[in-house]
């Protein structure tokens, strides 16, 4: 008697988990939705400045972050919103790379989107990370992105990934790449001359980028993109004065050659003042 009393409880605690099979069926539509939307997201590492662009966005399961590294020398490694600049034990690391001016060829990192939590990742290059360089994949929301690059610019220091880990290096071409690279003498990333930009841990061109580029991870949180175009427009004007100044016009009126007082005339006021 007491064994069939105890098989039928069996039965009843069986039976009354009808709950679970409809969880598995929401898994089976993930699943679904990850073969038709799979697509390759660009991101932007390093540049002109030292950011990831952009540094919030949206991945479905099974998308792909396509990291796509710009001037300079930078990582994307993942961490925690807790600990923004250290990273985090077996997540993903890109390991460091490099570009250097006339590079033909952009060095990548990829990584299969595999949750829907939010993914926080850091540059850890020199003080990139205390300067605002991180982002999030599937953030919550702005505010979350505001409270990690918050985060990262009160750490200290950044602690170096191990080994690459959770995605794969390759390389695109230039022409293919998501970005156009900083003009040589920008230098914003390109990495102080004769700097082997290949040695891994010690990352010297990045401090002296970071001195460089101080103020604009100040601005970051605000969303970038805008102080971010400020900045070139800043510098152009300057060096298009200097051009100016070098006076082309003086080559075009000097081919009379009558007199060398007369020539430096016309230079300073090319309004026909000899004839
Ligand atoms: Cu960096």
């Amino acid at each position: 008697m007491k064994l069939i009393v105890g098989s039928i409880l069996l039965a009843a605690s069986v039976s009354a988990v009808p709950t679970k099979p409809v969880m598995l069926g929401t898994s089976g539509l993930r699943a679904n939705l990850k073969a038709r939307q799979s697509k390759v997201i660009p991101v932007v590492v390093g540049g002109p400045q030292d950011t990831f662009n952009p540094n919030a966005i949206t991945a479905a399961v099974g998308d792909i972050v396509q990291f796509q590294f710009s001037n300079g020398n930078h990582t994307a490694t993942q961490s925690t919103l807790e600990a923004p600049c250290t990273p985090l034990e077996g997540g993903i690391n890109s390991g460091h790379i490099p570009f250097q001016d006339g590079q033909t060829d952009v060095g990548t990192f990829s990584m299969v989107v595999s949750g829907t939590d939010p993914i926080f990742m850091f540059c850890s290059t020199g003080p990139h990370c205390q300067e605002g360089q991180v982002m999030i994949i599937n953030p919550t929301g702005p505010q979350q992105l505001l409270d990690f690059v918050k985060g990262a610019q009160g750490t200290d220091k950044s602690g170096e990934g191990t080994a690459i880990a959770g995605g794969t290096t390759s390389k695109i071409q230039l022409t293919n790449a998501a970005f156009v690279p900083a003009p040589p003498e920008a230098a914003g990333g390109g990495g102080p001359p004769g700097a082997p930009p290949a040695a891994p841990p010690a990352a010297p061109p990045a401090a002296e980028n970071a001195t460089e580029t101080a103020p604009p991870a100040a601005e970051k949180p605000t969303e970038t993109a805008p102080p971010a175009a400020e900045r070139p427009t800043e510098s152009a004007p300057a060096a298009a004065e200097n051009t100016t100044t070098a006076a082309p016009a003086e080559n075009t009126t000097a081919p009379e050659g009558k007199g060398k007082g007369k020539k430096r005339d016309t230079n300073r006021s090319p309004v026909f003042l000899p004839f």
